[in-house]
């Protein structure tokens, strides 16, 4: 069979596509572990952001897919929905299938949006067995993690059981599929692989939860080297490894530097996601072999800096440090001091306007982000389909914005109790424009001809909205603000 793979095109305020366009791991996984002599094609939207409906419509004629799958976060739904109707109208017998965060845990939202298939939880097993069942005319009814639609009734099959992803259930993605091209982080071409899956915390904030429930599965270190080496073949030179929580298990994490050192394979950069509180507690041994294995960028998922606000985002354990067995407090200095000390660079991710924040409160999370962090990456509380925050958030009726596109974690979709979410909007935004000027010497040092010749544009893209007269101080920067906002709700009309 003929399959086209999407993934969607919206992009938000801390991942401007004009310097960074990430693959998505979930298509190339879903190419890799069908039956091989369907012929797939992967197409990332983010590469042809300006161009969206006339892409698909292009590869819509040369594939001429029988199947249709979409990627899809909770922001992406509505331009989902935009490019399910313009390819069904180029070819009404179409099968459309969904997956991703939002078509499973929001499954009821695709009913009416020309669906045949939403894949709930982990795809890989799903999708092949749905393609065997096409191909063959069989029945649906036995794929478990399956949603289809029979007659004008929805049937939800039984949940599929998390992949036991270390016996090679999952093989290796297949980015032979992949259809488009200019994949880059900076100039460099940036991939994604992943060394594991799950978590076994229960941030408030965040889907994984819902998603997989509580368990952590590993791959085997040769088939995360094979993984690596393979992305390098296709060109890459940077690796975000989009492991949900790669720090749950730092004897290994520290392993599996060494395996990237010992494979020679740390002539890379990566970039990861982590823990503030198993970088402070293991920090001595982990950061100076992360430097070594080629790490260069860590998120960091502070969340936020006052006790009070990591309560309400359960964030507190994850960034508690607990070296030699004792509590000592936040975590958060400590690790950026080990990550700083090895040379290493600190995405910092901060929520603020949560319930109970003040103008004061969000000023301290703001003033922590210029004193310790090289990139921010501030967002709001944003009410994703069944976290726990969204159940807060509805109980004390603070949801302001219910138009999902907004949902992008830059906009404060969600009032605190002493503040407008415009007014926490508008402050995270003021300060975190100049933060991200004070890192461009860095990125200039790495990269310099690339954010030479891009610096105008970057800058343009933090600064939009801004007028000669806001430049010279001419103007209340409020009005600045508005400008900025409007020109991103026509930036989110992709299709
Ligand atoms: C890595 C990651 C990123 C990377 C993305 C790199 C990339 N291009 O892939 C970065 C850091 C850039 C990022 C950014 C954002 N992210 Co993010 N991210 C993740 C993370 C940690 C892992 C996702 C991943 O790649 N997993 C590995 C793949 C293999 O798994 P998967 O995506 O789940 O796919 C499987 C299934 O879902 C399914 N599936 C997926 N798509 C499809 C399609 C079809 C057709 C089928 C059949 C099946 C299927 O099968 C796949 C294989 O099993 C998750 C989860 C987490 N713990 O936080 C959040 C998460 C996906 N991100 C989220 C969000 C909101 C964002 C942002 C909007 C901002 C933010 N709040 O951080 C931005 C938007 C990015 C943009 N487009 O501008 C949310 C989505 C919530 C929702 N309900 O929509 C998550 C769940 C985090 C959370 N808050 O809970 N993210
Ligand atoms: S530690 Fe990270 S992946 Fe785990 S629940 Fe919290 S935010 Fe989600």
């Amino acid at each position: 069979m003929n399959v086209l793979l999407l993934s969607m095109p919206d992009s938000f305020e801390h991942m401007p596509a004009i310097v960074i366009r990430m693959p998505n791991g979930a298509l190339t996984s879903l190419a890799g572990n069908v039956d091989p002599h369907h012929r797939v094609a992967v197409a990332d939207l983010i590469l042809v952001q300006n161009r969206v409906r006339q892409t698909v419509t292009e590869l819509m004629q040369k594939f001429d897919p029988q199947v249709l799958g979409l990627s899809v976060m909770t922001f992406q739904r509505r331009t989902a929905g935009r490019i399910i109707e313009l390819a069904r109208s180029l070819k009404p017998n179409l099968k459309v299938a969904v997956g991703g965060y939002d078509p499973s845990l929001a499954p009821a939202a695709y009913a009416e949006m020309g669906v045949d298939y939403i894949v709930r939880g982990e795809g890989e097993i799903t999708f092949r067995d749905l393609l065997r069942a096409l191909e063959n005319g069989g029945s649906v009814e036995q794929i478990p993690g399956l949603s289809y639609r029979s007659g004008k009734q929805w049937v939800h099959n039984s949940d599929r059981p998390v992949h036991g992803i270390e016996n090679g259930e999952v093989r290796l993605p297949n980015r032979g599929a992949r259809v488009l091209k200019g994949y880059t982080l900076l100039g460099r071409q940036v991939d994604v692989i992943e060394t594991s899956r799950g978590c076994t915390y229960d941030c408030s904030f965040c889907s994984i939860i819902e998603m997989r429930g509580r368990n952590f599965h590993t791959y085997t270190f040769d088939r995360v080297l094979a993984d690596i080496r393979d992305a390098r073949d296709h060109g890459a030179r940077t690796l975000f490894l989009v492991d949900d929580n790669i720090t749950l298990n730092v004897r290994r994490f520290e392993a599996l530097c060494r395996a990237i050192i010992d494979a020679g394979l740390n002539h890379l950069d990566y970039f990861v996601q982590a823990m503030t509180s198993a970088i402070a507690t293991h920090g001595e041994t982990l950061a100076p072999l992360m430097r070594q294995a080629g790490f260069r960028y860590v998120f960091l998922g502070i969340e936020n800096i006052l006790e009070g606000d990591l309560a309400f985002l359960r964030a507190a354990a994850k960034n508690t440090d607990r070296a030699n067995g004792h509590n000592n407090g936040n975590a958060t200095v400590k690790a950026i001091d080990y990550l700083h000390q090895n040379k290493m660079l600190v995405v910092g991710g901060l929520i603020v306007g949560n319930p109970d924040d003040t103008r004061e409160s969000i000023e301290a999370n703001l003033e922590f982000a210029r004193q310790y962090v090289d990139w921010p990456y501030i967002q709001h509380p944003t009410p994703y389909p069944r976290t726990p925050m969204t159940k807060d958030f509805v109980d004390k009726g603070l949801i302001i914005n219910q138009r999902l596109e907004e949902y992008d974690g830059t906009t404060a979709v969600v009032r605190t109790e002493h503040l407008s979410a415009e007014d926490a909007e508008y402050m995270r935004w003021k300060a975190e424009r100049w933060m991200k000027v004070r890192h461009l010497p860095s990125v200039l040092r790495h990269d310099f001809w690339y954010v030479l010749s891009h610096a105008p544009q970057m800058l343009a893209h933090t600064f939009r909205g801004s007028s000669v007269r806001s430049v010279l101080g001419l103007e209340d920067s409020r009005k600045t603000f508005e400008r900025y906002k409007t020109i991103r709700k026509q930036e989110r009309e992709y299709v």
